[in-house]
């Protein structure tokens, strides 16, 4: 299969390692408006540089693109692949507004080809052993759960944007650990939540703490920061803490998983550093790896991927749902977005 590459900034550079992983798969062209970014990535991955996305899409013959732009170009990139009739990955923040995001799911439904959301912390092998567990009934129907991510990590060096936009946390990070208690609970009834900035130096808020009633009857506190203070720093690993009636999950720090029933079972769920990877962020790495080779099965069986667009509608949801629970201090009822 031929791929290939729009965006080829910070952590695109990651997606073009994960690649090279995927048998059967070869990114052939990227494309940058920076031209150092551009040729650089292209001589590293052997690929051909392009400008612009339009041109590239009209002289390579590929099957899919790698969207990982930031999110302002997402409706317009993703909209031209449609009109080009290719498979589309797109990265999170998938879109904007609820509108941009809902257009770009019927353009790439309208061109039969397959739509995916770069949404990786749910494939993140750790957290992913707290799915299947759970959804395998190890502590039989979950009641209560806690997705937590806490960090005074400085996201802000490798991607200054996050430090200038005015939505910050749940737009970024928040939107992971939404989906990760949307794979671990299910749809969402109602959702409420507050948000604070602690960093002074930053215009969007930086810790968000959100209330979810589950359909499935689960209440779950979402709750992220990236102001807090504290050994060991845990960046990027995400918490768990989920009661069933059968018994209880814990996905500690250090990727400890600890399931308690009748006994107690505790589990190194550490993630590999792949050979291009490096601490900390080789859990997202790997997660990087791991969601590509899904969509590449995807693509080969004919079928959705389990973060595709239409999934990813729900998510965002959450998204505006919490920052317009925050703003009037109310309680949001969740509607079928579609
Ligand atoms: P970045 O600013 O470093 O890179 C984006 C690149 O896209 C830039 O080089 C820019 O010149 C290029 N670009 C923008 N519009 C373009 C266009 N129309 N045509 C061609 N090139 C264009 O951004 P980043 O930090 O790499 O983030 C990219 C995306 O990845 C963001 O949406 C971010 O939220 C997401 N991200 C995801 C994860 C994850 O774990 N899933 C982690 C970090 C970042
Ligand atoms: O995963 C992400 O989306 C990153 C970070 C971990 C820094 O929040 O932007």
């Amino acid at each position: 299969m031929k791929g290939a590459l729009i965006g080829c900034g910070f952590f695109a550079q990651n997606q073009m390692h994960g690649w090279t992983g995927i048998e059967g798969v070869k990114i052939v062209a990227v494309c940058d408006r920076d031209p150092a970014r551009r040729d650089e990535t292209a001589a590293r991955f052997d690929a051909r540089p392009y400008a612009e996305a339009a041109e590239m899409l009209a002289a390579e013959d590929l099957d899919f693109v790698d969207i990982a732009t930031t999110v302002a170009s997402h409706r317009p990139l993703v909209e031209l692949a449609a009109r080009a009739g290719v498979h589309v990955i797109c990265q999170k923040p998938f879109a904007e507004t609820m509108e941009d995001a809902r257009a770009m799911v019927a353009a790439v439904d309208a061109s039969g080809k397959t739509l995916m959301v770069h949404e990786n912390f749910r494939w993140q092998s750790a957290v992913r052993a707290a799915i299947d567990a759970v959804r395998g009934g190890v502590i039989g129907t979950p009641f209560f759960g806690r997705v937590s991510f806490r960090s005074g990590y400085d996201v802000f060096s490798g991607q200054p944007y996050l430090a200038t936009d005015p939505r910050f946390i749940i737009q970024d990070l928040g939107i992971h650990i939404l989906d990760v208690a949307r794979a671990l609970f299910g749809d969402v009834a109602t959702l409420s939540a507050t948000t604070r900035r602690i960093n002074p130096a930053i215009r969007g808020e930086d810790v968000a703490t959100m209330l979810l009633e589950h359909t499935s009857g689960v209440t779950s506190v979402v709750d992220c920061s990236y102001a807090t203070r504290r050994q060991p720093e845990t960046f990027p690993e995400t918490l768990l803490e989920i009661d069933g009636d059968r018994g209880t999950l814990r996905l500690d720090a250090g990727y400890r998983l600890v399931i308690q029933t009748e006994g107690e079972q505790v589990r190194d769920v550490a993630p590999p550093v792949l050979p291009w990877a490096e601490r900390p962020w080789h859990n997202i790495q790997e997660s990087v790896q791991i969601i590509q080779a899904h969509f590449v099965d995807c693509m080969r069986a004919g079928v959705q991927p389990e973060t595709s667009g239409h999934d990813n509608l729900k998510t965002l949801a959450l998204v505006e749902a919490a920052y317009r629970s925050a703003a009037d201090r109310s309680r949001i009822g969740m509607q079928a977005p579609e």
